[in-house]
């Protein structure tokens, strides 16, 4: 590349791939990891979101009362109902990203099924947010990440989800000029990830298509930050996944009983 008057930055990554994967974040707000999940993975996803969806909405009284409550068409804390949902946050594409911007010790905020209806069809998600929403401000580092496995392929028609590049680190949305030029769509196919600075405003496109365009969001957040549900510990789930679904992080019930818990982790546990 000939330039002049440029100091060539260093990469952010050995691994050239995560490293444009970390600049498009840090710059834009969003990047896409093609072929992060395989395509049986992403099969049998799409069936048990479907089912998923069915068996909330049926306990909660049925599609109608979800979207009084501005909640249709989409499902809740999929993890806890089928452990396939866990293959996300196992996706080594993702899991880099996710320790190099927020560090090892990550947590899953939530994990929401967004199914996009057909045929122009309204969705609370077309409404422009953050995924930290109602915060009009912004921090020196991220402090969360969103990242949208691609079940059904986001293209012009299915609409993708839109992105306004850089407006992470703006504290407040951009004018309507603004937005009319530079919303861009992530076009990325099914078994893709789109990841993105939960801070970045976004909205879901509209679905032009004929078929639903179905996704799973899985917010991950520093420590700092409260989880939507208390995820359940499970047989067999290794140190990594434990620590991401927070089961090593909830609150102590007592002053003594954190002390306890922080001895212990040191090795310094009182006779
Ligand atoms: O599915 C989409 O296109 C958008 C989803 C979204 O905006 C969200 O989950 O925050």
């Amino acid at each position: 590349m000939k330039s002049y008057g440029i100091t060539p930055p260093a990469p952010l990554a050995a691994d050239p791939a995560l490293a444009l994967a970390l600049e498009e974040l840090s710059r834009l707000g969003f990047t896409v990891l093609r072929d992060a999940l395989p395509p049986a993975t992403v099969a049998a996803m799409r069936d048990a979101l479907d089912r998923v969806l069915a068996d909330q909405a049926a306990r909660f009284g049925g599609e109608e009362a979800l979207a009084a409550i501005g909640d249709a068409g989409q499902a809740r804390a999929l993890l806890e109902e089928d452990d396939i949902f866990l293959e996300i946050l196992r996706a080594p594409a993702l899991m880099a990203v996710v320790e190099a911007v927020l560090g090892p010790a990550a947590l899953v905020m939530q994990q929401n099924g967004i199914v996009m209806p057909p045929d122009a069809a309204e969705h609370h998600q077309q409404n422009w947010h953050r995924d930290l929403p109602y915060q009009s401000w912004v921090s020196t580092k991220p402090i969360a990440l969103g990242a949208l496995a691609v079940l059904d392929d986001f293209d012009a028609t299915s609409g993708s989800t839109l992105f306004l590049p850089g407006s992470h680190l703006h504290a407040d949305f951009p004018s309507q000029a603004f937005v009319d030029r530079w919303a861009i769509p992530a076009h990325a196919p099914a078994g893709a990830i789109v990841v993105f600075d939960a801070m970045c405003f976004h909205r879901g496109g509209v679905n032009r298509g004929t078929r639903p365009r179905r996704a799973i969001n899985t917010l991950h957040g520093i420590p700092l930050l409260a989880q939507q549900v208390a995820f359940r510990d499970r047989p067999g789930l290794d140190p990594t996944l434990r620590r991401r679904l927070g089961l090593d992080y909830q609150p102590a019930p007592s002053a003594d009983a954190w002390r306890a818990q922080r001895a212990a982790r040191l090795g310094k546990a009182r006779r």
